[in-house]
């Protein structure tokens, strides 16, 4: 890229010390003495000083883009919307640690249990990914492609990506699936189904995230991750609705089904509307509230219900079948613990 090559830079340099105050007398009395001579000339120095300014502006975002992490880190501490957005999380995953672990002190079931240590993983990844967000880590400054709403040619600026996020979804979203679906007594098949392609979602959502060469080939990386998603959306919504019925856990299932479904519609809502998609929000510290804002009710309360419910509703859990190819649902005989 032009900004970051050293060369241009010392050049812009370079000609930013002759400055135009200089120029323009010593031209006006060069035009008086040599007009032929110094017309042209002249056109040539003020296109080189148009240049010059150019090659300076370029210079200056190029050390914008090359930002170190330490800049980073700076750029988030100074934004304090942004950084509190990140805090306010790392607060609430560390106390949830903390209760859920107290929680499940007295949980002896293994299938119990086995819930707990999933969705215990929630706030824990969650606390790492925050961390990784509020050290500058975990985030980019990135160019955004022709076509984009925030273009580089266009702007001159780069966006802020928080990709840390997407990357460590693929670690928490599957423990929540993991532990939805134990809760709903999910044959294997499904299980893995939703998991394999909830993984699929978070890692094509983080390629749509990152690329930077084309505007198109970003929404159709958005597309393949919506296309995992409608499967995540479908096990959920119609295959562990059934197992929930089959093993009396329907009434704290439905609850959590609803939640998790209409939160985590609004996770590819805002990706689209944010800074990385067409911009209609151009803040980041506001696209980021309200990734945080989903998170809290997504991760700390959808895990606090779930966990109080299991906690006291133990021999309920004990008393569904074990994981196997065959479904509670479809009558298939479950396999001895
Ligand atoms: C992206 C963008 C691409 C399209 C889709 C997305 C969906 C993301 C979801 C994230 C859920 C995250 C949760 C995190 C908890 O730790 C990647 C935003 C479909 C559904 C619940």
């Amino acid at each position: 890229m032009l900004g970051k090559h050293p060369d241009i830079r010392r050049s812009g340099y370079a000609f930013g010390i002759i400055g135009v105050d200089t120029l323009v007398p010593i031209c006006i009395i060069l035009v008086r003495t040599h007009p032929f001579i110094i017309y042209p000339l002249l056109s040539n120095c003020i296109m080189l000083e148009a240049i010059a300014g150019d090659v300076a502006t370029v210079a200056q975002f190029g050390t914008f883009l090359e930002m170190t992490q330490p800049e980073i880190f700076e750029a988030v501490q100074d934004d304090a919307l942004l950084n509190a957005s990140f805090w306010v999380n790392i607060a609430l995953a560390g106390l949830s640690i903390l209760l859920f672990v107290y929680m499940g002190r007295n949980v002896e079931d293994p299938r119990a249990q086995l819930i707990f240590v999933a969705t215990l993983m929630v706030p824990l990844v969650s606390i790492s990914s925050y961390t990784g967000l509020v050290s500058g880590l975990t985030i980019s400054f990135l160019e955004m492609p022709a076509g984009h709403a925030l273009a580089f040619e266009e702007t001159g600026e780069a966006v802020l990506t928080m990709w840390g996020r997407y990357l460590t979804w693929a670690l928490s979203t599957p423990m929540i699936l993991l532990a939805l679906g134990l809760l709903a007594g999910s044959n294997l098949t499904d299980l893995f189904t939703a998991i394999v392609a909830d993984i699929g979602m978070c890692v094509t959502g983080l390629a749509a995230a990152l690329t930077v060469s084309s505007h198109g080939l970003r929404w159709f990386w958005y597309f393949i991750s919506c296309m995992f998603f409608l499967v995540v959306l479908y096990v959920l919504l119609v295959k562990w609705p059934e197992d929930a019925q089959a093993n009396g856990t329907n009434e704290i299932f439905d609850t959590l089904k609803i939640l998790t479904v209409v939160m985590w519609l609004g996770y590819p809502i805002f990706w689209a509307l944010g800074a990385e998609g067409i911009a209609i929000i151009e803040s980041v510290a506001i696209t980021s509230w309200a990734y945080s804002g989903l998170d809290i009710v997504a991760k700390y309360i959808f895990a606090f219900l779930l966990l109080n419910w299991v906690a006291s509703n133990e021999s309920i859990i004990a008393d569904m079948p074990s994981l196997s190819s065959g479904s509670a649902a479809t009558g298939a005989a479950p396999a001895d613990d």
